[in-house]
């Protein structure tokens, strides 16, 4: 599969341009360090995660360097556009340094910060917490919609494997396939 397949589809484009909407913080068209500076912080306030300070940060700075910014060099006035995005992210999922086993990683850690009473599972409430952390406010029908589109057996709670398999499926399959089409940042920006 090549960066081509990825930026040809409406689906998958349209999955990113809404990664790049929620983390575009300051609104001003463009992510930079700050704006997931500004998340990694966000996250830092939920209770329990204080402990894991430098994991989150290094975690956000990770996805900046090398999903955003495609590996390049970065400084704090980095600023990459919707379409330096696209293009970067289309690399990133087809690139052998980035495996899905490298995404699985991050998302392993993604999950025990949002099970904040690490119970092992994510509930509806741990979900919509998390998903405020970027628009800034809770958001019950958008968060009801991601946390169902994930939450394949339908039993309220999305386990481990859930998590980390619709967030492979979002990034890592090119939209050929919609009969799983999970949505975890909420749905989709309209092109
Ligand atoms: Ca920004
Ligand atoms: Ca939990
Ligand atoms: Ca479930």
């Amino acid at each position: 599969m090549s960066p081509e397949n990825f930026l040809s589809s409406s689906l998958w484009t349209a999955r990113v341009k809404t990664y790049f909407k929620l983390m575009d913080v300051n609104g001003d068209g463009f992510l930079s360090p700050s704006d997931f500076d500004e998340i990694a912080s966000r996250m830092l306030q939920i209770e329990g995660n204080q402990s894991k300070a430098e994991e989150i940060r290094e975690l956000f700075r990770s996805l900046y360097q090398y999903i955003v910014a495609g590996g390049a060099a970065i400084n704090s006035n980095t600023k990459v556009s919707e379409e330096e995005f696209l293009t970067n992210a289309a690399k990133a999922v087809t690139s052998v340094e980035s495996p899905p086993e490298v995404a699985r990683k991050k998302n392993e850690v993604f999950f025990d910060l949002i099970d904040t009473d690490n119970s092992g599972n994510i509930s509806c409430d741990e979900y919509r917490k998390y998903l405020a952390i970027y628009s800034g406010r809770e958001d019950l029908d958008m968060a009801d919609q991601a946390f169902k589109s994930i939450d394949i057996d339908g039993d309220g709670l999305i386990d481990r494997e859930e998590f980390i398999e619709g967030h492979i499926r979002y990034w890592f399959e090119d939209g050929s396939d919609q009969s799983f089409s999970p949505l975890p940042y909420g749905p989709l920006v309209t092109p």
